[in-house]
């Protein structure tokens, strides 16, 4: 019914699209809804017949579930990237059989040759924000941070740390510790706890490098008798549901946003590049930020 904009030659059995999708996994509240928005865009009633893996944060497990869809002659293949680094042989591969390979979210460092197009967010700028706005809330007071690092040598999490770290250069601002938390709840509060352990209430700030961490850090802070947002300030990046809630509760003081909602750029651009059209190789989607009176107005009509 829907989901057919008149173009010709689409919609017959043989014109469907077999595309393998390897996700990271199923870390966060973002990454739930960036698969949802990918098996939205990549299915039957838009002409695609969806594999999909979840490689569980595993960069051997999401490799080979790349080589397994090669195997299998897939049309096409998505990759969200779990780490930058570790791309080169699979790429190459994909390309020997002649397989286009879109990459969504996360980035590689491999060459650019090796993939058709990436569709994602501007990490480093998120970091930038985020780094903004503690330096505009904390510079001058000799403020102690403690910063919850997402998934080691992903995109997301480098691209942050060094966004923020620029942001924040040249202040008084006193970085504790640094720890992944591997983008979980479970995570971040673990190393959350082990931060309090050792700095106690010292600790002025947190920046988490996404909702998740935080809100599992604010487990902890709340076991330790310390409120957070008052006692600790928490600024985190992605504004899924439960991050915003937990801003608009005064638990978080800030959240830069990060979209996961990637599904139709990243389908428009594998059915162009299968048509042999020329495509851009980079899609940036914009990202907004939020104070508490900004999350409390958008709750209420944000789709995840
Ligand atoms: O911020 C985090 C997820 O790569 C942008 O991965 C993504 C990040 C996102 O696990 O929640």
């Amino acid at each position: 019914s829907t989901g057919d904009d008149g173009a010709s030659g689409d919609g017959g059995s043989g014109d469907v699209i077999t595309v393998g999708f390897a996700q990271t996994g199923s870390e966060s509240g973002w990454r739930s809804a960036n698969t949802e928005s990918m098996k939205e865009a990549f299915s039957a009633d838009n002409g695609f017949d969806l594999k999909f893996n979840a490689a569980d944060n595993k960069q051997e497990a999401q490799i080979a579930a790349v080589r397994s869809f090669i195997n299998q002659g897939v049309d096409a293949i998505v990759i969200a990237p779990i780490t930058v680094d570790g791309w080169d042989d699979v790429l190459k591969e994909a390309q020997d059989a002649g397989i286009p390979v879109v990459l969504e979210d996360r980035t590689v460092s491999a060459s650019e040759d090796l993939y058709a197009s990436w569709v994602g967010l501007d990490f480093e700028q998120e970091g930038k924000t985020a780094g903004e706005w503690v330096k505009e809330n904390f510079d001058g007071k000799g403020a102690n941070l403690v910063i919850l690092e997402g998934t080691t040598g992903s995109s997301a999490a480098l691209d942050r740390a060094t966004g923020f770290a620029e942001a924040t250069e040249g202040t008084d601002i006193n970085v504790l510790d640094s720890q992944t938390g591997d983008f979980t709840r479970d995570g971040g509060k673990k190393v959350m706890e082990g931060y309090l352990q050792k700095y106690g209430d010292d600790i002025d700030v947190l920046f988490a490098h996404n909702d998740d961490m935080g809100l599992g850090a604010l487990d902890a802070i709340e076991a330790a008798g310390l409120t957070p947002g008052k006692d600790i300030q928490i600024v985190t990046i992605d504004a899924v549901h439960d991050g915003m809630q937990a801003l608009a509760d005064g638990k978080f003081n800030f959240i830069v946003e990060c979209n996961p909602l990637l599904g139709e750029k990243a389908a428009d651009l594998v059915k162009a590049v299968l048509a042999g059209e020329t495509v851009e190789k980079k899609t940036i989607v914009p990202d907004q930020s939020f104070t508490q009176e900004q999350a409390i107005e958008a709750l209420p009509t944000r789709p995840y």
